[in-house]
């Protein structure tokens, strides 16, 4: 078992023989403090830490050789000085538990202190929690975990940081749950460091197996690598391999990393992206594509040794985007007005063959409708929308026939664009359908010019309920009545 383990080991450390360089300086190896337990028929840590008191716990079959096995009547204790700190920390573990969610009861995994110290646990839910200033103004995270079945091993991992302000909370790789202290946690003294259970209390009701307790708190990347390191990546892949972008759009990509546990998407900040051709797909300082210039090019990341690619392609519009006459009853404001309000109007028409509307995006019912009527009927609602809200803007009209209107809007400038409006897709992401993203769209038309420059004070941005986007709506609809 200890030869398979270390082949495990051997194979995936030229897979992440990237993750490991950054991780040198916090090598277990090497570290001084922190307290890890391999658990494989001995409950002593790998800095030859051994248990202050210890009763029950046996050994069974775990996800790297063996396990600690926990019930009720266990204990497993180690003294707390340099093996774990109440400031900084991370505690990472395999669980494999003995019960299926609807017991109601709780199931302790690691316990430090009492007033003010800090308990991992699963809750009656099932919740996954860590609990920190217990019986204070206790803090922590928490992550349902009402789909575990028994005998299914996950990976958990805690951390903690005063100077950081924030608890994490990961499951199997995964960010789950985070939280920002508002003060630096309570420190803690004395021992013991209880794990596996709470004495008098809970247990952990199954195995716990590679527990590792480290004095600071580990990165998203650190502890994904924990969890890919032992489960094994097959495969690297883009999700959607094929990406298009517009012109001037940006995208986060996303990259997952295929394990016999199911895909795994990784963090951003978790590897570097190329580009074949930046002129046309740009990487830029924060990890996301660019789309610079019409064209197409591969874009690829490399994680764990492996290289993941995908396609993205730059569309050219069918027709350019135009600069609209703007109608003389729109750069008027309504005589009388008190506050002028100019606005730039910015209208999203996607068309595939330049005539038509592109069904796609409007949806089939639209697919008699052209880009040429489209326009017309913008236009009148251009200038409805106008009458609307300045006519509504005079005080108690229904009764003051002489009420001047309050506002009156002055259109500077009307542009069109041919193409699909941007998705917000940071939110979300795997919903079929997305809220604009207006802050791509006002940087396109670089709004903070028309606000410093020539005081905009309104952004109309006429698009469309279909094809993957539906806009934020709001009750202003009456205006047009
Ligand atoms: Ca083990």
């Amino acid at each position: 078992m200890r030869n398979a383990a270390r082949v495990i080991w051997t194979a995936s450390l030229w897979r992440y023989a990237a993750v490991v360089c950054l991780l040198g300086a916090a090598s277990h190896a090497h570290a001084q403090t922190g307290l890890t337990l391999p658990f494989d028929g001995s409950l002593t840590g790998t800095r030859g830490q051994t248990p202050s008191s210890t009763s029950g716990v046996t050994f069974a079959a775990g996800k790297v050789n063996q396990a600690a096995a926990f019930d009720s009547s266990d204990v497993l204790e180690y003294p707390s000085a340099t093996n774990i700190d109440s400031q900084e920390g991370t505690l990472e573990f395999w669980y494999k538990p003995n019960w299926n969610p609807g017991t109601g009861r709780g199931y302790a995994f690691c316990v430090w202190g009492g007033g003010g110290g800090m308990v991992f646990v699963v809750d009656g839910g099932p919740n996954l929690r860590a609990i920190f200033n217990r019986w204070g103004a206790e803090v922590g995270v928490i992550a349902n975990v009402s789909g575990w079945h028994t005998g299914e091993w996950h990976h958990i991992a805690f951390t903690w940081s005063s100077s950081q302000l924030l608890l994490r909370l990961y499951l199997d790789g995964a960010l789950k749950d985070q939280w920002h202290l508002s003060a630096p946690l309570p420190s803690i003294s004395g021992d013991p460091l209880r794990i596996g259970s709470e004495a008098g209390g809970s247990d952990a009701d199954g195995l716990m197996d590679e527990v590792s307790i480290s004095t600071r708190a580990k990165t998203s990347g650190e502890v994904l690598d924990s969890y890919l390191r032992t489960v094994g990546i097959t495969g690297l892949r883009f999700n959607p391999e094929n990406l298009t972008l517009w012109k001037t759009w940006w995208r986060k990509p996303r990259l997952f990393a295929e394990t016999p546990a199911g895909s795994v998407e990784l963090p951003h900040d978790a590897y570097p992206l190329t580009s074949s051709d930046p002129s046309v797909g740009a990487i830029r300082s924060d990890n996301d594509i660019l789309a610079a210039n019409v064209g197409t090019c591969d874009i690829s990341a490399t994680f764990g040794g492996l290289t993941a690619t995908m396609h993205l392609t730059v569309p050219t519009p069918a027709l350019p985007e135009q600069d609209e006459p703007i109608d003389p009853v729109l750069s008027t404001p309504m005589a009388g007005h008190i506050w002028e309000v100019p606005v730039v109007i910015v209208r999203f028409i996607p068309t595939a063959d330049g005539v038509h509307v592109d069904p796609d995006h409007i949806g089939p019912d639209g697919s008699w409708v052209t880009v040429e009527m489209a326009r017309g009927w913008i236009d009148k609602f251009e200038i409805r929308t106008k009458n609307g809200l300045e006519l509504r803007s005079r005080f108690r009209a229904h009764s003051r026939p002489e009420a001047r209107p309050s506002l009156g809007y002055r259109v500077l400038k009307i542009i069109t664009f041919y193409e699909p409006m941007p998705p917000y897709m940071d939110f979300q992401p795997d919903a079929s359908s997305h809220q604009p993203d207006y802050d791509q769209i006002l940087r396109r038309i670089n709004a903070e010019h028309w606000v410093t420059e020539h005081n905009a004070k309104e952004f109309w941005i006429w698009g469309y309920h279909a094809g993957g986007i539906y806009p934020v709506e709001s009750d202003d609809g009456r205006h047009l009545q």
